[in-house]
């Protein structure tokens, strides 16, 4: 069993300090807001009085706050106690963020591991939670096992970006899919028909399981560049449809936000000559407004 801090005790930090005292781990804690670190000390743990005390306590310390800026300014208060600790940051935010926490850490002689953390606060611990890591491969090895209790573990690599990358590239497949879903909703339950979501979703998820059967077709597609390779439906046609989508959404008094940047997108590539091109091809639009 090894000894593990953690900064922040938000839903997320607090799943994880139980599951780790759960599986047996002696846990310390700090949180700006000492209250509710209070709750987490009758369940065993430790409380820090400073992120210094609580960082020189533990093998490893897991920062999980709300934001980069929330984690540096922690971190400040700490820097006489970074050199050579092992320190894993599962706060949301971007490579970039990452990859400046990093050398900045660094620079103090800690070592650094980024995680993204692909589950809400109740999977911690249970079947279906991954966390993916980038940065120090050393430092996940040292204490995968502790890792392993928090949910199912991926290393990515030793760029420090590449966790939030791939955690930033799922959670926009999930908006994707959230975003699609509440403009269907919006259209069957809109006025003079009375229809009910609920409703709609035995009609809604076979029709996503099925469409997703065509992602690998088009992931080929992207990663080739041959978006006119054996095309069943054109992006020309999959414009007018999102044209009538963004016309029937009017009709029935739903605005179309969500549908109108693929129309734009789609029209922007069979503007520009790619009439016969599969709809992977809106990749290459979306590439060149980097
Ligand atoms: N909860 C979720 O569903 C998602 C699942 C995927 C990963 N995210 C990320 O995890 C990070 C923490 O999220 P959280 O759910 O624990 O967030 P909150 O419950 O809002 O707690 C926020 C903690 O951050 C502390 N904090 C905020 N600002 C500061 C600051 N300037 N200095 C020090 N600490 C700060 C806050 O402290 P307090 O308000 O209690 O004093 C909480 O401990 C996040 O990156 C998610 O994107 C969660």
């Amino acid at each position: 069993m090894s000894s593990i801090s953690i900064l922040g005790l938000g839903a997320m930090g607090t799943a994880l300090a139980r599951t780790l005292l759960k599986n047996g781990h002696t846990v310390t804690v700090w949180n700006r807001t000492r209250s509710r670190a209070e709750p987490l000390a009758g369940a065993g743990a430790k409380i820090a009085e400073s992120p210094a005390e609580a960082i020189a306590a533990s093998e490893l310390t897991i920062l999980c706050l709300v934001d980069y800026p929330a984690a540096r300014a922690v971190l400040e208060q700490a820097q006489e106690a970074l050199a050579g600790r092992d320190l894993l940051n599962l706060t949301n935010g971007t490579p970039g963020d990452a990859r400046e926490l990093g050398t900045w850490l660094a620079a103090r002689g800690a070592i650094y591991l980024d995680g993204g953390i692909m589950a809400i606060p109740p999977m911690i611990g249970g079947a279906g939670a991954l966390i993916l890591y980038s940065g120090s491969r050393a430092l996940f090895d040292r204490h995968s096992s502790t890792l392993e209790a928090l949910a199912e573990s991926r290393h990515l690599g030793e760029d420090e970006g590449l966790a939030s990358l791939y955690d930033i590239a799922l959670l926009s497949g999930m908006y994707g899919l959230f975003s699609g879903f509440l403009h269907a909703s919006a259209l069957v339950t809109s006025a003079g028909y009375g229809g009910k979501a609920v409703d709609f979703l035995p009609l809604l998820l076979p029709w996503i399981e099925a469409m997703s059967g065509t992602l690998p077709d088009l992931a080929g597609k992207i990663d080739s560049g041959m978006h006119g390779r054996d095309v069943v439906s054109n992006i020309a046609m999959q414009k007018i449809a999102l044209e009538n989508i963004v016309r029937a959404s009017e009709e029935q008094g739903v605005a179309p936000d969500f549908m109108r940047p693929m129309l734009r997108l789609a029209g922007d590539r069979v503007d520009s000559g790619g009439h016969g091109d599969d709809i992977s091809a809106v990749v290459e639009v979306i590439r060149k407004r980097k």
